[in-house]
């Protein structure tokens, strides 16, 4: 995977400057072999490395919805709320050589990416919002995950009908750059409707794998013994596929 998203970078470095290459008559041959690499390159950025589409702000849905949970009342998470989470913890673990404990000023501080991306729910509405934070390979090479892990597990604070919100994704999702740990949206702290202080966003996946209220990211090798071992709190409940690429 890490081969692939060079090739794509490599690629697209290549593809820009392709048009001088023409201009300035360097050759058809030249023009040739760039075509075929550029053909190449579209095959790999059809692939499940594929961005998906970013918006420009004009497009930034008036009111993000809220859903699921809107506003936990289990637990720790009224105490954080009324400390305006100034001591949440994010822990990552499980199949790490490096566990790490971040706090919310920890994560600021990490570069951060910000994407406008349309979030799909398959209840059937869409909203798009502007999400900033660190992307989760930076979470996950802080943390060295080790060769054995196959999914990575997304704990929350909030429970639905008495048990704990989770989900999880494979590694390719893991590490797409538009996988990031969000504590920003349009702007502004994450509302509480949405997430507050965590959320993932998950950009190629559908809205029920986006887990909010964010706890613990964890490394594992199987699904199995983690919830009822279908991968998240949907897929044990409802027909939700694990696998929601979108
Ligand atoms: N912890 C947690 N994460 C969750 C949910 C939830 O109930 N609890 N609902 C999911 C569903 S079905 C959707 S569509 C999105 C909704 O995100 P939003 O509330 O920001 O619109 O969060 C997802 N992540
Ligand atoms: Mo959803």
């Amino acid at each position: 995977m890490k081969r692939r998203n060079f090739l794509v970078a490599a690629g697209a470095a290549f593809v820009a400057g392709c048009n001088k290459v023409a201009d300035s008559d360097f050759g058809q041959g030249m023009f040739d072999a760039a075509e075929r690499w550029h053909k190449g390159a579209h095959r790999l950025l059809t692939s499940r490395d594929a961005l998906a589409p970013e918006y420009p702000r004009s497009a930034v849905s008036p009111y993000f919805r809220g859903n699921g949970s809107v506003d936990p009342k289990n637990g720790d998470y009224p105490r954080h709320v009324t400390e305006s989470f100034a001591n949440w913890q994010l822990e990552v673990g499980g199949l790490v050589d490096n566990p790490l404990t971040l706090t919310l000023d920890n994560i600021r501080k990490l570069p951060q990416r910000t994407q406008i991306t349309r979030h799909d729910c398959v209840e059937g509405w869409s909203a798009i919002g502007e999400w900033t934070g660190p992307q989760l390979s930076l979470l996950l090479d802080a943390a060295r995950v080790q060769d054995q892990a196959r999914f990575i597990i997304f704990r929350c604070a909030d429970e639905l009908g008495g048990s704990a919100y989770y989900e999880s994704v494979d590694l390719e999702d893991a590490y797409h750059p538009q996988t990031i740990v969000a504590h920003r949206l349009n702007g502004d702290p994450l509302p509480i409707k949405n997430g507050a202080p965590l959320r993932m966003r998950i950009e190629r996946q559908l809205g029920y794998k986006h887990a909010k209220y964010l706890t613990g990211i964890e490394a594992v090798a199987s699904l199995d013994g983690i919830g009822d071992g279908k991968g998240g709190y949907w897929e044990d409940r409802a027909d939700y596929q694990w696998y929601a690429g979108i």
